[in-house]
């Protein structure tokens, strides 16, 4: 924003009420603007408003469960998970992997991280990470996540990036963003496919 140039004294107030100030709408169209562009880039990996879900099952002896949504939107895809299960109070990974299996009971099934752009992994706001890096997730003190992310990289429904036909995983420990090329989460606690909704 660059409405600081404009009458600072009759704007003192001006951090409070930036709104009120700007009467002018100088701001809100340049970022309106900003934000259209994005959406025009973005918009062309999906359909827009399609919509893809996957049920958590508990994996490698635990009680995680959840359900994860995502639905396409014009700055990428809008994840939000619902997660119980969990020990409180406690920090796990959380990413889309590569196939839409989880039929093993450690969930190695699901291989690797969703990587189609051959990718280093890392964190979802680094400029190079896999499509399916997610941030970690925390519980709550009783256990349970809820939580909503625009995923940038992904798609639903149509091109390479599309998360349908890919599982969701959730890990035992902290991805570090670093450790190629798992973030050395540990264990799959918790995993489902992705299906369209
Ligand atoms: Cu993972």
């Amino acid at each position: 924003m660059k409405p600081v140039l404009i009458p600072l004294a009759a704007c003192v107030a001006a951090t409070v009420v930036l709104a009120g100030c700007a009467g002018s709408g100088k701001s809100a169209s340049a970022s309106s603007s900003a934000t259209g562009a994005t959406a025009a880039a973005a918009a062309s990996a999906g359909t827009s408003g399609a919509r893809a879900a996957a049920q958590l099952q508990p994996k490698s002896g635990t009680n995680t469960a959840g359900t994860v949504t995502f639905q396409q939107q014009p700055g990428g895809v809008l994840m939000t998970a619902s997660i119980t299960g969990l020990p409180p109070n406690t920090v796990h990974g959380f990413h889309v992997h590569e196939k839409g299996d989880c039929s093993a009971p450690d969930a190695m099934s699901a291989g690797g991280h969703f990587n189609p752009g051959g990718k280093p992994h890392g964190q979802m706001t680094m400029p190079e990470h896999h499509a399916g890096d997610m941030n970690n997730v925390t519980a709550d003190a009783n256990g349970n996540v809820r939580v909503s992310m625009l995923l940038p990289s992904l798609s639903v429904g149509t091109g390479a990036n599309s998360v349908i036909g890919r599982a969701v995983v959730v890990h035992k420990d902290p991805d570090d963003y670093k450790t190629q090329p798992t973030g050395n989460a540990g264990g799959r606690i918790a995993c489902g496919v992705v299906a369209a909704s």
